[in-house]
């Protein structure tokens, strides 16, 4: 199957349930991408505000269909959705794409969790997804880079309990987890980024930095994977790919660059709210 990985590479990502792979976009794609997001307006008036509990709040902007532009070309691109195919072992399609608008000194903590946690109440059978979180800025321990416990996919899905407006996985659970297993803080250039199995406990700290740490995080199913019931998530639409160039070729077009990306937006995201308080 093609794919950026080695099969030594496939076979650890199946063991440790994350492949951190350096330099995925170039630097002058990776421009591009953040001068299209910072200025869309379209974008920024998207982001759903999410309380962390702590006193801050998450803002993200979530699509389910990739386009024609910028996002589209990152979420669509040969080396993104080859690369998942390879290593969920089958065709993908796009479940969804997300920009985490991680703001230098306000941008709030995620929670331990993991992505099967939400996405099991939306119909789907198998953890057989895949999250490819793209760093859009460098990612550091400062600004709340994402964290992983490595290996902890095997534990399979953990019960979620609400907790303001997240999800976390249980407590109890997690803190043994994290008594055996290694914590990787995922620190990353802009451009590089992490391919991540729906069960991996993955969480982040808030930013107390001086420095953003935006992130875009495109989301795929296996085909065969199909959800029984309807959610605001899509079942299988295939998904066509494009070619490794197109980035650049739409990034560098102003007419190109500037397709509609976010007619299919839904922030509106139930399956967290569809999980007890645990109270
Ligand atoms: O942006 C982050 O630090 C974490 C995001 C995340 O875990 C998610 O969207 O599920």
């Amino acid at each position: 199957m093609r794919g950026r990985f080695s099969p030594a590479e496939v076979v650890r990502y199946h063991d440790e349930g994350y492949l951190i792979c350096r330099g995925l976009f170039t630097g002058e794609e990776i421009s591009l991408l953040v001068e299209v997001a910072r200025n869309d307006h379209a974008l920024d008036q998207a982001a759903s505000a999410l309380d962390d509990g702590e006193g801050n709040a998450v803002r993200l902007s979530l699509w389910n269909h990739p386009g024609d532009g910028v996002y589209g070309m990152v979420a669509r691109s040969e080396r993104v959705v080859d690369s998942v195919e390879q290593l969920i072992g089958e065709e993908v399609y796009h479940y969804h794409s997300k920009m985490i608008l991680k703001d230098a000194r306000t941008g709030g903590a995620w929670a331990w969790h993991q992505d099967y946690g939400y996405w099991y109440q939306n119909g789907l059978l198998f953890p057989d997804l895949c999250s490819v979180m793209i760093a859009v800025d460098a990612a550091t321990k400062e600004n709340g880079c994402l964290q992983l416990l490595k290996g902890s996919h095997k534990m399979g899905r953990l019960n979620h309990i609400l907790s303001g407006e997240q999800a976390g996985a249980e407590r109890e659970r997690v803190g043994e987890a994290e008594k055996r297993l290694e914590l990787i803080h995922a620190e990353m250039e802009a451009g590089d980024a992490v391919f991540f199995h729906a069960n991996t406990l993955h969480c982040s700290g808030a930013n107390h930095s001086e420095n953003s740490r935006w992130a875009m995080i495109c989301c795929y199913n296996a085909a065969s994977n199909d959800p029984y019931k309807e959610s605001h998530h899509p079942g299988y639409t295939k998904l066509h790919k494009v070619g490794d160039s197109e980035l650049l070729r739409v990034g560098r077009s102003d007419q190109a660059r500037s397709a509609v990306e976010f007619a299919n937006i839904d922030a509106d995201d139930e399956s967290a709210r569809g999980l007890g308080t645990g109270e």
